[in-house]
């Protein structure tokens, strides 16, 4: 594996969470203001200032600095992570169910540490994207899709036990998984083979139930990617047929997809965005022009695209005015020494 594809993963997924929170929670965002906003990134003269990132940044961190200095997955280390880096930045925009989750992993009381994401929402446990918005890392340490997979899911449910929350993590590292292996080359096997996965991930009796519970179609996910398929196979999609399909929203079922979608639409150049724009610029902006959740599904679209395009495909005026993005290639590298041990 080519350090470059792990580096770019690891640099887009913050990139699209700093150049995303420009919009989160906005509903309609109109392409000229994404544009505005993308293209002042490269005007220097402006100086702007330093895009902040937010929780996905930092618990994605959190992940990285674990699995790093652990050699591995260890869930009371990646636990303590978790709590300390929300008891030192408490303002990086959680999520209002996980902050108890947080509270609750900072206790030295604590023996079963996935025992507080059981006990939210009424022992339902949580479907936000928490768990999906930090899921990258997993495929950028350990090049076996059954341990990517195994992972995704355990370091998801530290803080979502909900399968529709995990098992949104599994899709998301599994999607990033495969952009390393260069799938993306092949859209149409790239989706295929996340339908199939999910087609097993889903099958077990507790994501069914969840399934039914939450009023969804069964196998959620595997539902949801059918929609991307057939989106991606239309010539002509707009934004609103997007959402509609796929959702912008908080919870994992709602923005996943959507991300993998981002990436697959914008492989190609499209006429409402710039011709100067690779297929990584594309892939942010367009989940920008998404609104909604935008911080996250532009991160998660960002992972999934660096993996594909590498680092070089990043501008290095985006690089220079996101937070993190220095620390993130650092931390690539190491991880892709990492990738080759384990
Ligand atoms: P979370 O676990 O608190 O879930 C997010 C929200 O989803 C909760 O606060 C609930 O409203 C809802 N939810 C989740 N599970 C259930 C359930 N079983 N029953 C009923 N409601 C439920 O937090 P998270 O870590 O999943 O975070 C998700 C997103 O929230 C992230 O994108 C993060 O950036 C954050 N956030 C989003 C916005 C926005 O406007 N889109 C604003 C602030 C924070
Ligand atoms: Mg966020
Ligand atoms: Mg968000």
């Amino acid at each position: 594996m080519m350090s470059a594809k792990i580096e770019g993963a690891l640099v887009a997924a913050v990139l699209g969470d700093c150049v995303g929170g420009e919009f989160e929670g906005v509903e309609e965002v109109p392409m000229e203001n994404v544009l505005r906003h993308v293209n002042s990134l490269e005007d220097e003269t402006k100086g702007n200032g330093i895009l902040e990132y937010s929780d996905d940044t930092a618990m994605a961190s959190c992940v990285v600095q674990s699995l790093l200095t652990r050699a591995g997955f260890d869930e009371h280390d990646m636990a303590r992570r978790f709590a300390k880096e929300y008891s030192i930045s408490p303002g990086r925009g959680y999520g209002s169910g996980v902050i108890q989750v947080l509270k609750k992993l900072a206790s030295p009381h604590l023996t079963d540490v996935y025992q507080p994401a059981r006990d939210q929402f009424n022992g339902r446990g949580s479907f936000g994207n928490g768990g999906a918005m930090r899921a990258a890392p997993f495929a950028l340490a350990f090049p076996d899709a059954a341990n990517v997979k195994k992972f995704a899911r355990l370091g998801a449910m530290l803080t979502h036990s909900c399968s529709l929350g995990y098992n949104g993590a599994v899709l998301q590292a599994l999607a990033v998984h495969l952009a390393l292996q260069g799938a993306l080359d092949l859209p149409q096997t790239f989706i295929n083979t996340l339908i199939s996965e999910m087609e097993e991930v889903e099958s077990d009796e507790v994501s069914r139930n969840d399934a039914r519970i939450l009023k969804e179609a069964e196998k959620p996910f595997c539902n949801r990617l059918h929609r991307v398929r057939d989106l991606m196979d239309m010539d002509k999609v707009t934004i609103e047929e997007v959402i509609s399909e796929l959702g912008n929203g908080i919870a994992a079922l709602q923005s996943v997809p959507t991300a993998i979608f981002c990436v697959l639409h914008c492989l190609q150049p499209r006429q409402y965005l710039p011709e100067n724009y690779g297929g990584l610029e594309r892939t942010i902006a367009y989940s920008l022009a998404l609104g909604g959740d935008t911080d996250t599904i532009a991160c998660m679209a960002g992972a999934i695209a660096g993996a594909h395009y590498g680092v070089e495909a990043i501008p290095q005026p985006w690089i220079r005015c996101c937070e993190g993005a220095d620390d993130a290639d650092v931390n690539a590298k190491r991880l892709h020494i990492l990738y080759h041990q384990v």
